[in-house]
């Protein structure tokens, strides 16, 4: 299929109990991420920052967060959601950043509550918060921004990121949905999900929660979802495993001097062919 219809996040959340997103990059690992069944993508900042060999740091700008989410929207029937970080500055910039992203087709975003710049949530050393009446305008200005009813924008706090209490991330995210959100998200880095549980009995379901659980992997989507989360993002097992498997291919055919001994392990040039669509393309040709 040369060009692609997508449908909104709206829709795609309205349509399931739990929806699981798959982190990704680039076009081709989005596109693997719909074949495999998820029902969206997570555009994610700390992916597409690592794939160009630079940190999760607000170093990249939002034009290039752009051309990625939107690179990957254009080579998908599932929604993209896109990790906007921090709104990429003020008010001001998360108006712009809205006019932009929905502009490219994008119909879910997310932002969250750290001062601009900032570092990603797993890396060392302390996590500025920005105030909550302050994050709540910005999500305000986010929902003013908005052209299409449909567009969503996701409210992330980083406040058990940074230390503090349940209690805390309860009320910014009520402040959060007070100002407009469509949902929240509840960051943690802890090794269990017991503050994570904790929020969600608190919240009780007055929006949809979304959770990223890379650091307490063992939580089954099932009781996840019977928990009371809407959305879960696996946000960098796809880099991971593309940084294992290249470390492993490349380590292989140095050593080994030849590659027989991979062909079975990695991907036929037909299935790249596929990926890029080639028969639908070469139709084109005259
Ligand atoms: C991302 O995938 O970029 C995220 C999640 O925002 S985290 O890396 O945990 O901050
Ligand atoms: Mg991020």
């Amino acid at each position: 299929m040369l060009r692609r219809e997508h449908q909104s996040f709206r829709t795609v959340l309205a349509a399931n109990k739990v929806v699981r997103l798959a982190g990704a990059h680039d076009a081709m690992g989005a596109a693997l991420a719909e074949q495999a069944g998820f029902q969206g993508v997570w555009a994610s900042s700390l992916e597409m920052s690592a794939a160009r060999c630079l940190p999760d740091a607000s170093v990249m700008t939002m034009t290039e967060y752009l051309e990625g989410a939107s690179n990957m929207q254009k080579a998908l029937s599932i929604p993209v959601v896109a990790d906007c970080d921090t709104g990429y500055g003020n008010n001001l910039n998360v108006a712009h950043m809205v006019h932009e992203y929905e502009a490219a087709g994008i119909t879910a975003v997310c932002m969250e509550d750290k001062l601009f710049p900032k570092m990603n949530s797993f890396a060392g050393g302390a996590q500025t918060l920005l105030s909550t009446e302050a994050f709540a305008s910005k999500v305000e200005t986010a929902k003013n921004a908005q052209r299409d009813p449909d567009f969503f924008v996701i409210a992330r706090t980083e406040a058990l990121i940074s230390g503090l209490s349940v209690e805390e991330a309860l009320e910014r995210c009520h402040a959060y949905a007070d100002a407009g959100a469509d949902a929240v998200l509840i960051h943690s880095k802890a090794k269990v999900n017991d503050q994570v549980l904790e929020f969600l009995r608190a919240w009780n379901g007055h929006r949809p929660v979304v959770v990223v659980p890379t650091t307490y992997p063992e939580w089954h989507v099932d009781d996840a979802a019977a928990a009371g989360v809407s959305v879960v993002i696996y946000a960098n097992q796809g880099l991971r495993a593309t940084v294992s498997a290249l470390r492993d291919t490349f380590k292989t055919i140095l050593t080994l001097g030849e590659t027989t001994s991979l062909e079975s392990r990695i991907a036929s040039v037909t299935e790249v062919f596929e990926l890029q669509n080639l028969d639908d393309w070469q139709k084109l040709e005259v």
